[in-house]
């Protein structure tokens, strides 16, 4: 949670958790590392910039256009 909440900006922090990049040491979260269900979640971030991780055509989010969307 540290990369995430640190000063860096949402591109640079995705980046850096998802690749390792920048120094991050931490567990990385990607489409390797974040398994699939087969069930349907509904995944809502409301107002801020979030990160989803979803199964395209089964799980629901509120992504907006500026907010990445992981699929897995
Ligand atoms: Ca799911
Ligand atoms: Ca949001």
């Amino acid at each position: 949670m540290t990369e995430w909440n640190s000063a860096e900006s949402y591109d640079t922090r995705v980046s850096n958790i998802s690749t390792g990049s920048g120094g991050y040491t931490g567990p990385l979260l990607n489409c390797s590392t974040v398994d699939n269900d087969a069930d349907v979640d509904e995944l809502t971030g409301d107002g801020d910039l979030d990160w989803f991780f979803a199964t395209l055509g089964q799980d629901l989010t509120d992504q907006e256009s500026d907010e990445t969307l992981t699929p897995i």
